[in-house]
């Protein structure tokens, strides 16, 4: 018996694909994209091989801007992508969330098109026990046609987002993304070491029955993110319980949560779910970065027909004020972010 391919088309020529609906396109965007798709294999070679290859797992005795531990395969992601970005000319600057401070790529001396914000090895922290990590990434326009670029070109809202994706290293490495016209995941064949189209135009259910979030947080949420939860694990409108009333079986949602926003999130994607990282005590802005993890995967999840938000608004509609800033992030299936969104926003008159 013969095996038919499944799908042949790389990810080089998807981008190619949509680079002629734009007959006027330099073909910066699709070397640029083409630039991370290769980055993304080298660090899946690198990653896979973690455990086998000395001195590549474990922490570094680094931290970032946040206070956080920088793993060795962290540092490594960075170079990586660093590098391959950094080499063509049509990147102008890029931020990344372990380095305090942004970078400016050597070849183009400030006058590349992009900005590219990326987190190099998100849930790097669960590498060493073998849990899925991801990259994830976003890629703005520079405004300002100057040879220095400003402020205003590197602190742009998820909005003005040109493309983002992530690629998740699990028991398969995929590459998802969105340049606005739908979100298309590719599979790497590590026989070929081409990503292959394999989850086309992916849509998310509008409502789902998969909560993702830290529950032992609970002490350090607020009554309403706590009264968020309480419905979604007994059901929505279930009044607090007594044990003659409490809520039939069934009623609530079931919960999911890796600890890895990557692999949470695309499980969630494809199954329909949704993931919270509410403001806490020790976080009262939320852990996840906008421009690195919140703006890019809210732009992958509204292209899906999904919704993200920080408790009150569109994430994609939050304006950095800096670089690092962190957000409380809802995302996933609409109908749930915005019931979400909408008890929030009720406040204390929820309770
Ligand atoms: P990182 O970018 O430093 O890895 O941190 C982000 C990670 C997410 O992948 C994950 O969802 C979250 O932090 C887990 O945080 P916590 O351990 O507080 O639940
Ligand atoms: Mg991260």
């Amino acid at each position: 018996m013969t095996l038919a391919p499944k799908n042949l088309q790389t990810i080089e020529s998807h981008v190619l694909d949509l680079q002629r609906l734009h007959p006027s396109a330099s073909g910066d965007f699709t070397s640029l994209l083409n630039d991370i798709s290769f980055a993304a294999k080298v660090v899946s070679r690198d990653v896979t091989k973690a455990g086998l290859v000395e001195d590549i797992l474990g922490a570094t005795d680094e931290e970032n801007v946040q206070g956080e531990v920088i793993q060795k395969l962290d540092d490594f992601a960075i170079s990586v992508f660093l590098k391959c970005l950094g080499r063509r000319g049509q990147v102008c600057i890029m931020g990344s969330e372990e380095l305090a401070d942004p970078v400016f790529a050597d070849t183009s001396q400030g006058t590349g098109k992009y900005i590219v914000v990326f987190d190099p090895l998100d849930g790097s922290s669960n590498i060493d026990a073998n849990v899925s990590v991801g990259t994830i990434f976003g890629i703005w326009k520079r405004k300002s046609r100057l040879a220095q670029i400003n402020q205003d070109d590197l602190l742009q809202p998820g909005r003005e987002l040109v493309a983002s994706g992530y690629i998740i290293y699990g028991s398969s490495t995929m590459f998802v993304y969105t340049a606005g016209k739908g979100v298309h995941g590719f599979t790497l064949d590590p026989s070929i070491g081409e990503f292959l189209l394999s989850h086309e135009n992916i849509m998310t259910p509008f409502q789902s029955q998969i909560y993702s979030v830290n529950e032992a947080y609970e002490p350090r949420w607020s009554p309403e993110v706590r009264e968020v939860l309480r419905q979604l694990k007994y059901g929505r409108g279930s009044k607090l319980s007594t044990r003659k009333d409490a809520p039939t079986e069934g009623a609530g949602m079931s919960s999911r949560y890796i600890g890895s926003l990557v692999a949470d999130f695309h499980r969630n994607l494809l199954y329909g779910g949704i993931y919270l990282y509410p403001p806490t005590t020790s976080h009262p802005n939320g852990k996840l970065r906008l421009m690195c993890e919140a703006a890019p995967l809210a732009l992958i999840v509204e292209n899906a027909g999904g919704y993200a938000s920080d408790g009150q608004r569109p994430i994609l509609d939050v304006t950095p004020d800096d670089l690092h800033m962190r957000v409380p992030l809802y995302i996933g299936s609409r109908e749930d972010v915005m019931w979400v969104e909408t008890l929030l926003s009720k406040g204390s008159s929820a309770l």
